[in-house]
This record gives structure tokens, sequence and C-alpha cells, in this order.
């Protein structure tokens, strides 16, 4: 490939009066853009350990009222990306959000996607779009696009949990915003009973759900025991796994960012193919040993680490003697509608 003409090669005058008229010249830059066989990302492999920041989160508590945070939040930043972007990939967004009892999040609602994953506590309950969903250790709730939710607390114990928002990506476009609201009113129904089990799905005699986001809550006890069950069902197959889906489409939970469990076998190495999306690992029960660009992060329960894309992974459970359970978020949706997905062997 031959070396192109940088800027400096130009004549000062040239590329001022370039300027001027709000130009540049494209061919100094072109290999920044289009880089030779793979892309450059900014996304390092990067560790957040929950022993190291709970306490802080706890902090954040003391000091930071609800009224004065709306969202009691730690953003985990992705160096890489620079802290204050708060991005853990060029299109996720990590969080860990701590409310204490007796506390409420306010209503809102806001043009990116957002999930949220327990990670301790009990008691906590998050209402959208009318549904009030109970919060439990390793439950995968749904705020999709522009559906209204709040976060309350009636336990007696602090509740945290990560969220996992493509805030980066809609923001990047221009087309992040949100909406304050009111209080909303519970309306009955729950998508987890009604979609409780695979394969079958309500039906009525007239029309379909009519919500674009029938299921907005997965319970961790239903998606362990699918987990389970294939494990045993399949004791052959390498990538014991489930995706998160939309119920009534069987497509992605979720528009642009996608979401899995992994259950790792006693003992089990599993290498994953370098794949075109970057991927945030988070472990719900047991460890796991993430290999990943010459990092090795030994992630312990609540643990959570992110791997930019177009490199192959290995993940390791760390325990001998019983599963390991991982959620897995990455930005596969996106990448396959925009045709931009890959999987290099
Ligand atoms: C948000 O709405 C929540 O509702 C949490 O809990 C984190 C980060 C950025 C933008 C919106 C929430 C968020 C957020």
């Amino acid at each position: 490939m031959n070396e192109l003409g940088r800027l400096e090669d130009l004549p000062a005058q040239y590329v001022e009066d370039l300027r001027q008229q709000n130009l540049v010249p494209l061919w100094p830059s072109l290999r920044a853009v289009l880089p030779p066989g793979k892309p450059r990302p900014n996304t390092k492999p990067t560790v957040w350990s929950y022993e190291a920041l709970r306490p802080l989160l706890m902090k954040a508590g003391e000091l930071t009222p609800m009224s004065k945070a709306e969202r009691r939040v730690l953003v985990l930043a992705n160096p890489g990306h620079g802290l204050d972007n708060m991005k853990a990939s060029a299109a996720m967004y990590l969080g860990m959000q701590l409310l204490l009892p007796g506390e409420w999040a306010p209503s809102h609602r806001h043009t990116p996607n957002a999930v949220r994953m327990v990670v301790e506590g009990t008691g906590a309950w998050t209402t959208v779009d009318g549904e009030k969903c109970p919060m439990s250790r390793g439950d995968l709730i749904l705020t999709p696009t522009g559906l209204w939710h709040e976060h309350g607390h009636d336990g007696d114990q602090p509740v945290i949990w990560l969220d996992v928002l493509d805030l980066p990506l809609v923001y990047y476009m221009e087309t992040s915003y949100a909406i304050e609201g009111q209080r909303q009113t519970v309306q009955p129904g729950r998508g987890d009973r009604a979609y409780a089990r695979g394969g079958l799905v309500p039906t009525p005699v007239f029309g379909r759900s009519g919500k674009a986001y029938p299921m907005l809550r997965y319970p961790w006890a239903d998606a362990r025991a699918a987990l389970e069950a294939l494990a045993a069902d399949r004791p052959d197959m390498d990538a014991v796994q489930v995706r998160y889906v939309n119920p009534e489409t069987g497509g992605d939970a979720q528009n642009i960012l996608g979401f899995h469990a992994l259950m790792l076998r006693p003992g089990q190495v599993l290498a994953l193919p370098a794949r075109s999306p970057a991927s945030v690992f988070h472990v719900i029960e047991g460890g796991a040993e993430v290999a990943v660009d010459g990092h090795a992060f030994a992630l312990a329960e609540a643990d959570t680490c992110c791997a930019p894309g177009y490199v192959p992974i290995t993940l390791k459970n760390r325990h001998a003697d019983r599963p390991s359970f991982v959620f897995v978020a990455d930005e596969s949706p996106l990448h396959r509608k925009l045709g931009v997905y890959e999987e290099r062997a």
C-alpha cells in the first residue's frame, strides 16, 4: 500500500484557503478512517471489580441524595474512549446504579434503549410502561426506547443494578433526549408470566398483544433453569447459551444491543471467534477468566469487563466443581442491521 501525501506536504496557504471554504483534503486522513485489514478500536479490554466499585457507589449514596442525582450511577467508562465520554464501547454505555430503601427515581422516557441486570438486593422495582417489574439478582429488565420508566424501593437493604444502554450510539446520531413525566399508574399484566414458557405465546382470538415489547422482565430463575435444562439435554453442546428475545417476533429483545446468558460448565474453556461487535461480560454466578487481546481478567461474582470487536475471546470457568453463569451484552443486532457483522475464524 503506497504512502499517501501528508497535510504538511501541502502549502500552508492552500490548506488555509481550503479551510476558509469548509473544505479539507481526504488523502492525509484516508488511512486513518479506512485502516488496512481491520478497524483500530478505541475500546480497550477493561475490567471493573465489584468489590472495588461497591464502596464507592455506597459513598455516593451518602454524598448525593436522589433529589440531586435523579439516577445515582457510577459510569463504567472505558479509558480508551476517554473517561468523560461515558462509553464502554463505541455503542455501549455501562453504569452501576444504587437505590436505597425508600428512594424513588422519577419517571422519564428517552430515546436510548436501556436494560438493567440486577446485581444485589431485593425489594426494588422498576415500572416500565405501566408494568411493575420486581428486581432481584440476575433479573434482566428492559426499558426500550420511548417507554416510561421509574424505579422505587420498598425493601430495607440497598439495591444495585448494572445499566446497559446504547446511549453512545444514540447520542452520536444526535437523537438522544429525554422527557420528564408523572408517576405512572401501574396496569395489570405481567409479560414474564404471560410469556413464561418458550414456544408457547399468548394468542388472543383477535389480534396480537399490540405491544412492540411484550416482555419487559426476564427473571433469572427462568433463564438459569433454561440453561440448566439445555446443558442436561445437550451434554455435547460446547456453548450453553440463551438469547434474550422478543417472544412475539423471536428477534432480539431490543433493536441495537443484544443480550445473552451463558453457562460455563464446570472447568469449561470456551473459545469465541473474533466477531465485529464489542462485548461485555458480567458474572451472575460463579467466576470466569476472560482472556482477550493479551489481557486476562479473573472475574468474580458481579464483576464486569468489556472487550473490543475483531479479536478472539476465551472464557474459562474458574470453578472445576460447579457451573458459572455470565450475562453477555454486545452490539450484534446493530452490526447485523447495518450489514457490517463479521465473524473470523
Ligand atoms: C437512565 O434513564 C437510567 O432510568 C439509568 O435508570 C442510566 C444513563 C444515561 C441516560 C439515561 C435509568 C442512564 C439513563
